[in-house]
C-alpha cells in the first residue's frame, strides 16, 4: 500500500507505469520517474503527461543516484529485475514492487487472477463477462490491458476484479493472493527474460504461493507443468482435464460436477468448439460457478460470446483459400494449437522477434499439415533452421510479400499468420501486425 508522503519511484512510463504514477499521486506520495527511451524521445512521448503530473524524472537510464531518494520502486512488468541495478537497490533498503504487490494490500473485493502461457485472456474476458452475465459489476483488467493501478484509483462499486496476470508481474507479486487462482497451461515462451522452463514455472507458481483456507486454484491437470502445481494446504482445488476432474472435457463439451450437482455445457454451436476452446471454457465455467452464476446464465453467456480478434480469426475466402489471422500467437504452443484446428493444405506464416523459444517444437504440428512456411522478421532465419528439413521455406521481407507469397503456393487450402514470435521487429504490436495482415489479405483479394 502506498501512504501519504511516501517517496515512491516508478520504474517505466508505460501503460502500467503511468497508472502506477496516478495511483501514487493520488495516495498522497511524493513520486519520480525513470524510464530508458532517450531523453529527446521520452519528451517527445510523455511531456504532457509529465508536465500535468510535475513529477521529477531521469531518462535515458535507470541510476542509483536518482532512485535511492525512493522508499518504493514500482517495477513495470517488462522491466527484468535481474538486472544488477536491482541487487543495488536491494543493498539500498529500497523495497521494489510490482503492481500486483502494491494491489495485495488495496483491494476490498473478490479477486479472480489468471495466468498461463495461451488462453488467458480469453479466459480472463469469459470470467469477467459470465459475472456480468449473473448481474455483477466487474472490473477486467490486468496484462490484458489495463492496470490494476487504474482500478485502484477509481474502484466505484465493483463486485469483482479478474485480472489477467503475466509470468512478468508475478515476479515481482509480493504477498498478492487472489481469492480465486487459475492455471490455463504452461508451455515455452518469453525463454528470452526467464532463461528457462523451470524460471518461467517459478513465476507462474507465486500466483498460488498465499493460498490456503478459503481460496481456490483452478488447475488444467491435462497440461504436464500444471499437474505437478502444489498449493499452500487448505486450498481448495478444482480441475479441468479429460480424466477425474471437476470439469471433465470432452468433444466439443464440459461436464461440469460441483457442489452435488453435475452439468452438461454444449459448446459445439459456441465460439468454444474444439479442444483448446473446450479448456479455456471449462476453466472459465468453474470460476464462474464458484462465484454462484448458475448454468443457465453460463450457457446464455458462452452461447453469445464472440471471439477476440487476433486470435485464430477468421479474415475471408477467396478463390478456395480461406486466411486466418491469429497474430496473438507469440509462442510454439499457441501455433501448435492453431494447426490442430485444420486438416491440411495450410501456409504458415511465421516469424518476428525472438523470444528464445525452441522453433524445432513446431515440426510435429508442421508435418504431413503445412505445405509451405513463410518467414518473416527477425527469427526467420531460426525457423528456416529449425523447418527447412521437413518443408518448403521461403522469406518474405514485409507483410504484404508474405501474404502475396503464401497466396501463391496455396492450393485451396488455407493461409494462416500465426507467428510463434513477439512482434516489435516490424510492427507496434501484436494487434498491428494482425491488422496489417488482414489489410493486405484484403487489399490482395479485391
Ligand atoms: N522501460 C524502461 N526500462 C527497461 C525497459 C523498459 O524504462 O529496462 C520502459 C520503456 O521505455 C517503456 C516502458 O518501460 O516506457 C514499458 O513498460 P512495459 O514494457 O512494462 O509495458 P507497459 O506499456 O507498461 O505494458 C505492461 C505490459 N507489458 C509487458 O509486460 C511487456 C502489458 O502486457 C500490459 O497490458 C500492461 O502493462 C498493462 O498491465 C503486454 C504484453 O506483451 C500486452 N505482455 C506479455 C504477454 O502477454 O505475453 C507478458
Amino acid at each position: 500500500m502506498i501512504s501519504s508522503g511516501q517517496k515512491i519511484a516508478v520504474l517505466g512510463l508505460g501503460v502500467s507505469g503511468r497508472a502506477a504514477v496516478k495511483y501514487a499521486l493520488l495516495c498522497g506520495a511524493e513520486v519520480r520517474v525513470s524510464d530508458v527511451r532517450p531523453e529527446k524521445q521520452f519528451l517527445e512521448q510523455e511531456g504532457s503527461f509529465l508536465t500535468a503530473t510535475d513529477v521529477e524524472w531521469e531518462a535515458g537510464c535507470h541510476t542509483v543516484s536518482f532512485l535511492r531518494w525512493a522508499e518504493i520502486v514500482i517495477v513495470s512488468p517488462g522491466i527484468n529485475t535481474e538486472k544488477p541495478l536491482f541487487k543495488d537497490l536491494k543493498n539500498e533498503g529500497i523495497q521494489v514492487a510490482g503492481e500486483l504487490a502494491i494491489a495485495a494490500g488495496c483491494i476490498n473485493v473478490p479477486v479472480v487472477a489468471v495466468t498461463g502461457t495461451n488462453g488467458k485472456t480469453t479466459v480472463t474476458t469469459l470470467i469477467g463477462k459470465l459475472l456480468e452475465g449473473a448481474g455483477k459489476k466487474v472490473f477486467v483488467g490486468g496484462n490484458i490491458g489495463t492496470p490494476l493501478f487504474e482500478y485502484l484509483c477509481t474502484p466505484g462499486d465493483v463486485e469483482y476484479v479478474v485480472a489477467e496476470v503475466s509470468s512478468f508481474q508475478l515476479e515481482c507479486c509480493g504477498n498478492f493472493s487472489p481469492d480465486i487462482a487459475v492455471l490455463v497451461n504452461v508451455t515455452p515462451d518469453h525463454l528470452d527474460r526467464h532463461l528457462n522452463m523451470e524460471k518461467y514455472f517459478q513465476a507462474k507458481k507465486q500466483l498460488f504461493r498465499n493460498l490456503g483456507k478459503g481460496k481456490i486454484a483452478i488447475i488444467n491437470l491435462d497440461d504436464s507443468l500444471c499437474r505437478q502445481l502444489q498449493c499452500p494446504p487448505g486450498t481448495g482445488l478444482l480441475s479441468f482435464g479429460r480424466e477425474n476432474c471437476t470439469a471433465s472435457l470432452h468433444v466439443d463439451s464440459v461436464i461440469v460436477s460441483l457442489k452435488g450437482k453435475t452439468e452438461i455445457f454444449d459448446l459445439r454451436e459456441t465460439t468454444f468448439a474444439g479442444k483448446i476452446g473446450v479448456q479455456n471454457c471449462a476453466a472459465a465455467i468453474l470460476a464462474a460457478s464458484s462465484l454462484g452464476c448458475s448454468a443457465e446464465q453460463i450457457r446464455k453467456v458462452i452461447n453469445g460470446f464472440k471471439p477476440l480478434p487476433h486470435r485464430l480469426q477468421f479474415v475471408i475466402r477467396k478463390n478456395g483459400i480461406s486466411y486466418f489471422n491469429d497474430s496473438k500467437a507469440t509462442n510454439t504452443g499457441a501455433v501448435i494449437a492453431a494447426l490442430e484446428h485444420f486438416d491440411n493444405s495450410v501456409v504458415l506464416i511465421v516469424g518476428g522477434r525472438d523470444k528464445g523459444d525452441d522453433y524445432r517444437l513446431l515440426r510435429a504440428g508442421i508435418e504431413n499439415k503445412v505445405t509451405q512456411v513463410v518467414t518473416i522478421g527477425e527469427a526467420a532465419g531460426l525457423l528456416e533452421d529449425a523447418l527447412s528439413d521437413i518443408v518448403e521455406v521461403v522469406r518474405a521481407e514485409t507483410m504484404k510479400e508474405a501474404v502475396y507469397k503464401a497466396t501463391q503456393s496455396c492450393d485451396k487450402g488455407t493461409v494462416l499468420l500465426s507467428p510463434a514470435c513477439a512482434s516489435f521487429d516490424m510492427f507496434k504490436s501484436y494487434g498491428h501486425r494482425g491488422e496489417e495482415f488482414v489489410r493486405e489479405v484484403l487489399d490482395l483479394c479485391g
